[in-house]
């Protein structure tokens, strides 16, 4: 049954993409979805709640699709949802958006994702993956470690800023200032917005300086109000994965994506079964938490045993 979804997936069919994603959402991905994925570019769009991520995703994805591209988007941040709306200074409308079949929109829980958050998004992200899709955005609020896991995850992460949010720039407070491919100052509109863009290049002045021949994110000041900077931030997007692939860097990430994906299923699962276990006095991992308790065994031993018996 999940190899005809796939199937139909792969053909386009949005029934059967919706379906996918809520049985990854689940925890139970299909398995026979991950061969077929990997061929779509991610970008990772956070920053601070209200600092314009669904906007300019919106935005982006309108301009994204006047260039032919198909898009995906994945929404982790439920107090925004895609409904609704227009794009404001943009020709394109929701109502197009909504109605488009090379656009597919999904809003996910940032809770009670089975298996975690960051798994059930990535396994998400991969039903559009397979599906064909060959720009997907990931919009996930920069704070909470796995929230920020999510964005890295994403071959091009953007980072948005927005002016007027108290002093300073959020994105140095909330410490994603340095995962940033793309920055973004959104609302440009603002009267403050000048004074943000330069804030945040003087925060970037001040740390590491990119090496010779390696990538140094742009600033760009946008305004999905105006309909102003969207195409640069698009530009900014492309140009930052058409560098990733000439200069071989596109696979040293990827690979660094897939170590921690990997990482972070496992963590999972050994603390689920730690966690199921514990539940039932007597068990096998009852008695290690009460030997260590009781110092007959180092913690280490306990771990030994736990990943060897369990
Ligand atoms: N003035 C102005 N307001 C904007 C712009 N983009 C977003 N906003 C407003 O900022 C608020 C938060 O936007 P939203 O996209 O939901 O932010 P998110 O929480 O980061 O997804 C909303 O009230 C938007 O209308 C913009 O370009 N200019
Ligand atoms: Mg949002």
């Amino acid at each position: 049954m999940p190899n005809d979804l796939v199937s139909q997936a792969m053909a386009g069919n949005a029934r059967a993409i919706a379906r996918l994603m809520t049985l990854a959402e689940r925890g139970q991905p299909a398995r026979a979805l991950y061969g077929h994925a990997g061929r779509a570019h991610i970008a990772g769009v956070t920053g601070v709640p209200g600092s314009g991520k669904s906007t300019l995703v919106r935005a982006l994805a309108g301009q994204a699709r006047q260039r032919g591209l198909r898009v995906g988007v994945v929404a982790i941040d439920p107090s925004s949802p895609f409904s609704g709306g227009a794009i404001l200074g943009d020709r394109i409308r929701m109502a197009d958006l909504s109605t488009d079949d090379g656009v597919f929109i999904r809003s996910m829980a940032s809770r009670g994702a089975m298996g975690g958050l960051s798994a059930a998004a990535l396994d998400v992200v991969d039903v559009l993956d397979a599906a064909g899709f060959d720009l997907i955005m990931i919009e996930t609020v920069g704070v909470g470690q796995d929230e920020i896991d999510i964005a890295r995850a994403a071959h091009t992460v953007c980072v948005v800023s927005a002016p007027g949010m108290g002093d300073g720039v959020q994105a140095i407070k909330s410490g994603i200032l340095e995962i940033a491919d793309v920055h973004v100052v959104s609302k440009a509109d603002k009267p403050e917005a000048q004074r943000t863009v330069s804030d945040l290049k003087e925060a970037l002045s001040l740390g590491e300086h990119p090496a010779a021949g390696a990538w140094t994110p742009p600033v760009l000041a946008s305004s999905a109000d105006q309909g102003s900077g969207i195409g640069e931030v698009l530009d900014a997007i492309l140009a930052h994965y058409a560098w990733l692939q000439s200069s071989a860097q596109l696979a040293v990430r990827v690979r660094a994506i897939a170590g921690r994906r990997l990482l972070k299923v496992v963590e999972d699962q050994v603390r689920n079964r730690l966690d199921l276990q514990q539940a039932r006095a007597g068990d096998h991992v009852a008695q290690l938490v009460d030997r260590v308790a009781r110092h007959e065994l180092h913690p280490l031993q306990a771990a030994a045993e736990f990943l060897t018996n369990d």
